[in-house]
């Protein structure tokens, strides 16, 4: 084995954050960064109801930098902040494209715990959107994962009360994962459960299936939405659609795409 090539190089990863960093700071201020957009669907009504915002970056050096990558030195290095409000500024432009087409539909972005932990978020983040357009605080979502509960939970719940109060609703991201625990489900207002993609890869086993079945049936009694992430294939469709009331996000139905494909695509 080569070791040059088997080995983790410490100096090497550092090396690539270093650039990944610097290259970052130079996209969002030239607006280098790209939004991709997925659909979610009801499946009883047939219908899109929401689209999640992804962000995308293609660098002519590192080639496709994949988001996990770019975020997590964000969250190192400092920059969330500035990349979150570059990713709600590329959202609020495409908005109205989107509404014109789908006019009852949310766009979720995702949002770090660390943006979510700064106590001025939602005062910052609502007045962005105001200064683009009020009416658009009933268009937008926050997807949070559980990371967030690293954080201060008093200034989370304070923060997203504030974004709740004027309108935007709130999802718990890759749910069922992690520290995304049960018992963590009640201490965030959350408005919809987005259930992790494993969860759909498992759905032929009868387990899985009658543990999707509490989910559905947590979330309704709550008059809570639940998605099913992942959605790969048709059979998984057939067998969410018969546990009940559900939200599909999946290659099935749409891969993320940008938005002038978007406003092409046919449900
Ligand atoms: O953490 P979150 O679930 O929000 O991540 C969304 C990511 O999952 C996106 O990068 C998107 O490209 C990817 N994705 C979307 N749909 C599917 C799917 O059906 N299968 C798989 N494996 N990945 C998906
Ligand atoms: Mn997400």
């Amino acid at each position: 084995m080569n070791p040059s090539t088997s080995q983790f190089d410490p100096s090497r990863a550092q090396a690539r954050q270093t650039l990944i960093a610097h290259k970052l700071t130079r996209a969002i201020s030239d607006h280098g960064l790209q939004v991709h957009y997925q659909p979610e669907m009801d499946l009883v009504q047939q219908q899109v109801v929401s689209f999640e915002a992804l962000c995308r970056w293609h660098d002519p050096e590192l080639n496709q930098v994949a988001p996990d990558e770019f975020i997590a030195v964000a969250e190192a290095r400092g920059q969330i902040v500035a990349l979150g409000a570059e990713i709600l500024r590329m959202v609020l432009a495409d908005l109205p494209h989107i509404l014109a087409r789908w006019p009852q539909a949310r766009v979720a972005i995702n949002v770090s715990g660390l943006e979510l932990a700064q106590p001025d978020f939602a005062l910052q983040f609502l007045a962005t959107v105001q200064r683009s357009q009020t009416a658009f605080l009933n268009h937008l979502e926050l997807e949070i994962t559980e990371s967030v509960f690293h954080h201060d939970v008093p200034t989370l719940q304070h923060n997203l009360q504030m974004l709740k109060a004027r309108g935007i609703t709130v999802a718990m991201d890759d749910f069922g994962t992690g520290q995304s625990s049960l018992s963590r489900l009640h201490t965030l207002p959350f408005d919809k459960i987005k259930m992790d993609r494993s969860f759909v890869q498992a759905l032929d086993e009868p387990m899985v299936q009658a543990i999707v079945q509490a989910m559905v049936d947590l979330t309704q009694r709550f008059g809570r939405i639940l998605v099913a992430e992942g959605v790969e294939t048709p059979e998984q469709m057939l067998t969410l659609q018969s546990l009940g009331d559900v939200l599909a996000q999946g290659y099935l139905i749409s891969p993320p795409k940008p938005l002038t494909s978007l406003l092409n695509w046919s449900a």
